[in-house]
């Protein structure tokens, strides 16, 4: 059924208590398919200090956005004086996988050719989720303010600084796991995230006398280590001991952070580590226990609006985006969160792909020589950045010293 189809929409009533607008907007929230949603009462963090020490010791490396408006982040009101709750839903945009042991989901690595793969991490493949959580969000608020005189709201998703993790935690959706991430102990944590600020009360979930610690689910990674001893990079940190309750990702390590947003060089101690990862990175998440398919529990079925839209389900040939021409990439990326990355970074990040790729010897010996050819032609192409054609050489030499 479509969105705004008329059976889903709220119905006018002259006044709505608290628990009504909670049941309202969850029926609603439900209608136009988030797989979960939750209300909170909207306060500032708790984890100021955390946050503030995060900033202090430069994990947030070259994303400058985020030293910006601390207090506003910390803080809904800054963002809304009058706002009393928080709504926080999550799209989910993958399904959980059947596993059995500790092996991960991890995807091929080639084509069923052989052809070597520049993966792409899970949320980016289909549309970009800004604007496919941001549309239904401002359909409710719309509805909300026509039935409910006085009311307002404001909706972000990742458009203002608001710690959204903390507020779907503190809106029952799920606890912050060790790599950082949300889980639901239903769905997993292939999810995203969306927020709406509400000058209007709205009864929390779980009831209020839930909500009186910081956080209103309980934590279930236990004594878990998985995705900090999967990071190849070590950006999660490990805790002391099995009791505390700590995390946080040093971002200037990830790989996500290293292929999205970071436009400089990547420092070489990362390029064997990035694989042939081309635009963000799954591992943290393909380990953990939770986003296994458990046998006896019906599969879950993600949003249609993050199926792949990239030309191989999971990444793009390494061999096609050593050959892209600006204009190629814009074509090939249609409107999705992939366009973060520019055309440059998409480059670089190729060559480090398809240098690892070779050295791995992933694919078949044509499909390598092919690559190692382009890399040579790279070096010298003046199309390409100074940096990309100095990138390539370093490779070149890197393989040849490797004996690949
Ligand atoms: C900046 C950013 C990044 C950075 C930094 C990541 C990070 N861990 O912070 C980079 C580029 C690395 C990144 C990567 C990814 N991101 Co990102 N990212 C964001 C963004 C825009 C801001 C996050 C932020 O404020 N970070 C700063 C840190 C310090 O904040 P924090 O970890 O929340 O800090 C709090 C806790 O650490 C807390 N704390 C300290 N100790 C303790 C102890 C406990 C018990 C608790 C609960 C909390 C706690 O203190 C801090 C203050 O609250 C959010 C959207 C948003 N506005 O929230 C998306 C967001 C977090 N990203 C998301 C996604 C999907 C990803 C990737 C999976 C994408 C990919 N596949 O490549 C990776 C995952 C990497 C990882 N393991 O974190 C989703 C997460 C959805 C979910 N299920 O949780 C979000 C919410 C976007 C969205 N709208 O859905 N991301
Ligand atoms: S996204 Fe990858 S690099 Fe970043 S913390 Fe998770 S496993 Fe490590
Ligand atoms: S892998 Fe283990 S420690 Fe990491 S988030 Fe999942 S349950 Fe928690």
């Amino acid at each position: 059924m479509s969105e705004s189809s008329e059976s889903h929409r709220l119905k006018p009533s002259p006044a709505f208590t608290a628990p009504q607008i909670r049941e309202l907007v969850l029926a609603r929230c439900k209608a136009l398919g988030f797989a979960l949603a939750g209300i909170c009462p909207a306060r500032p963090s708790d984890f100021s200090d955390e946050f503030q020490t995060w900033l202090a010791q430069g994990k947030h490396a070259t994303m400058e956005y985020l030293e910006q408006y601390v207090n506003v982040r910390l803080d809904p009101s800054r963002i809304m004086p009058d706002v009393k709750s928080m709504l926080c839903v999550a799209d989910l945009y993958a399904p959980r996988v059947p596993r059995s042991g500790p092996s991960t989901s991890a995807e091929a690595t080639t084509t069923s050719e052989g052809e070597p793969l520049g993966l792409v991490a899970r949320y980016a493949r289909g549309r970009d989720y800004h604007q496919v959580i941001k549309r239904r969000l401002h359909t409710l608020a719309d509805e909300l303010r026509e039935l409910i005189p006085g009311s307002d709201f404001r909706t972000v998703v990742d458009s203002a600084p608001v710690l959204e993790r903390e507020h779907a935690a503190r809106a029952g959706l799920g606890w912050v796991g060790r790599h950082t991430l949300l889980i639901n102990p239903r769905i997993g944590s292939w999810f995203l995230l969306g927020c709406v600020l509400s000058n209007i009360e709205i009864e929390p979930t779980p009831p209020s006398e839930a909500i009186s610690s910081a956080l209103n689910h309980p934590d279930h990674c236990g004594t878990c280590t998985r995705c900090i001893d999967a990071c190849p990079t070590q950006a999660i940190t490990r805790p002391t001991n099995p009791d505390d309750p700590s995390r946080s990702v040093d971002a200037s390590r990830c790989i996500s952070y290293l292929t999205i947003e970071h436009q400089p060089p990547i420092d070489e101690r990362f390029h064997r580590a990035l694989g042939t990862r081309v635009f963000g990175c799954d591992i943290c998440q393909e380990v953990c226990p939770h986003n296994s398919q458990p046998a006896d529990q019906p599969t879950l079925v993600p949003n249609a609006s993050y199926a792949s839209r990239l030309p191989q389900s999971h990444g793009f040939k390494l061999l096609d985006m050593l050959n892209w021409t600006k204009e190629i990439r814009r074509t090939s990326l249609g409107p999705s969160a992939l366009k973060r990355a520019t055309h440059e970074m998409f480059k670089r990040n190729a060559l480090l792909a398809a240098a690892n790729a070779i050295e791995d010897r992933l694919g078949t010996d044509q499909a390598r020589a092919e690559l190692l050819d382009r890399i040579s032609e790279l070096t010298k192409d003046l199309q390409e950045s100074e940096q990309n054609r100095a990138l390539a050489k370093k490779l070149l030499e890197r393989l040849k010293k490797a004996g690949a």
